[in-house]
């Protein structure tokens, strides 16, 4: 549950682009961790950076929990979109764009899995509006800097 104070970032796309390793991996970078109970949504910990916090909550890819995103956007301060390059952007991917936009949460896009696959940036452009795009590769951990840079001088 967000915490008085907390920037609230909520992960979410479609299933198996890579949520789960990039915030593995996210977290698993930088000194401080802070774990609480999984509540409607998954507890990813959080970030504390010059004394402010950020928590990043998930939400599961299968679009049959699609209700727990719902449930899981409440009070975000930041959405994460999350692609796989390999698949380029799909119709669910799309779907989620829509569910954001339609509840007026700013959104940033990460371009995951650049190992195998590509999505220009000026494609997701033309497609919404988001408030960063930054590509990078979970496994590698490669973009992981330039991703937190960008959440963090957004909520600044
Ligand atoms: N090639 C490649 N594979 C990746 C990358 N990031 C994650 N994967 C792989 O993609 C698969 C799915 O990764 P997860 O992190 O479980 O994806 P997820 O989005 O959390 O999946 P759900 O929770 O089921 O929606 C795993 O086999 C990962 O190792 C990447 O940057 N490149
Ligand atoms: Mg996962």
């Amino acid at each position: 549950m967000k915490k008085e104070g907390e920037i609230k970032v909520v992960v979410i796309g479609s299933s198996d682009v890579g949520k789960t390793t990039l915030m593995e991996n996210l977290i698993g970078r930088i000194g401080k961790v802070e774990h609480n109970g999984i509540t409607t949504a998954i507890d990813y910990g959080s970030l504390i950076i010059d004394d402010k916090k950020i928590h990043f909550f998930g939400t599961p890819g299968q679009k049959r929990f699609e209700f727990m995103r719902e449930l899981a956007l409440k009070g975000t301060n930041l959405a994460l979109i999350v692609l796989d390059a390999s698949k380029g952007i799909t119709e669910e991917d799309k779907e989620i764009i829509k569910l954001l936009e339609s509840k007026q949460i700013p959104y940033g896009v990460f371009i995951n899995k650049t190992d195998i696959g590509e999505i220009d940036i000026n494609e997701v452009y033309n497609l919404c509006n988001p408030k960063f795009v930054v590509k990078g590769c979970a496994i590698k951990k490669e973009g992981l800097n330039e991703l937190i840079n960008k959440i963090i001088s957004y909520t600044q």
